[in-house]
C-alpha cells in the first residue's frame, strides 16, 4: 500500500513558522468539516472504522501519533509528529489511531459534514465491502 503522505509549506521567517491550508489548493477537496483529538490517555487506541465516502487529511500539529492503515489487502503504520506533515486518508481505508503522546494534537481536515451511516465500525463488513467494490 503506498500512503499518501503530505508535507504542507512553511511559512518560516525570524518570528517562527505558519502553514496554511486552502480547500481545492493544498488540499485537494472542499472542506465541510474540521475537528481535533487531544488529551488522549496512555494506551488508547481510537478509530477502527473505515468510511465509504469520507476523504480527510490527518496532521499531528502537536506532540505525536502512530496511524494504522489498513486498505484490506495490506496495513501500514504512519508516525505523524510534525506540525507540517500528515496523510491523505481516501474513502474504503481501515484506520486505527494509537501511542498518542500526553501532549497530542491530532488535526484533521474532513470532506464531507459528520455522517454516522458513512462509517464502518465491523472489520469483517469492512473486508466485505472493500472486495464487492
Ligand atoms: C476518523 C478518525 C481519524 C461528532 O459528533 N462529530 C464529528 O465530526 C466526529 C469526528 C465525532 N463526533 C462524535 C461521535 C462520537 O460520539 O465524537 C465522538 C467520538 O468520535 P469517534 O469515536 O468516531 O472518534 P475516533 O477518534 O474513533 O474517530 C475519529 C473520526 O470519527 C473518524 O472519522 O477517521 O477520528
Amino acid at each position: 500500500m503506498k500512503v499518501e503522505r503530505f508535507v504542507a509549506q512553511q511559512h518560516g521567517d525570524s518570528r517562527g513558522q505558519l502553514v496554511a491550508l486552502e480547500e481545492n489548493k493544498e488540499i485537494p477537496f472542499d472542506i465541510k468539516r474540521v475537528y481535533y483529538i487531544y488529551d488522549t490517555l496512555s494506551g488508547v487506541r481510537r478509530g477502527f472504522h473505515a468510511h465509504k465516502k469520507l476523504k480527510q487529511l490527518l496532521i499531528c500539529v502537536h506532540g505525536s501519533c502512530k496511524i494504522l492503515l489498513d486498505d484490506g489487502k495490506e496495513k501500514e503504520n504512519v508516525v505523524l509528529d510534525k506540525p507540517f506533515e500528515g496523510i491523505f486518508i481516501e474513502s474504503n481505508m481501515w484506520r486505527e489511531m494509537y501511542d498518542f503522546s500526553p501532549d497530542a494534537v491530532l488535526l484533521v481536515l474532513a470532506s464531507e459534514v459528520y455522517d454516522e451511516a458513512d462509517y464502518i465500525r465491523n472489520y469483517d463488513k469492512f473486508l466485505e465491502y472493500v472486495n464487492n467494490q
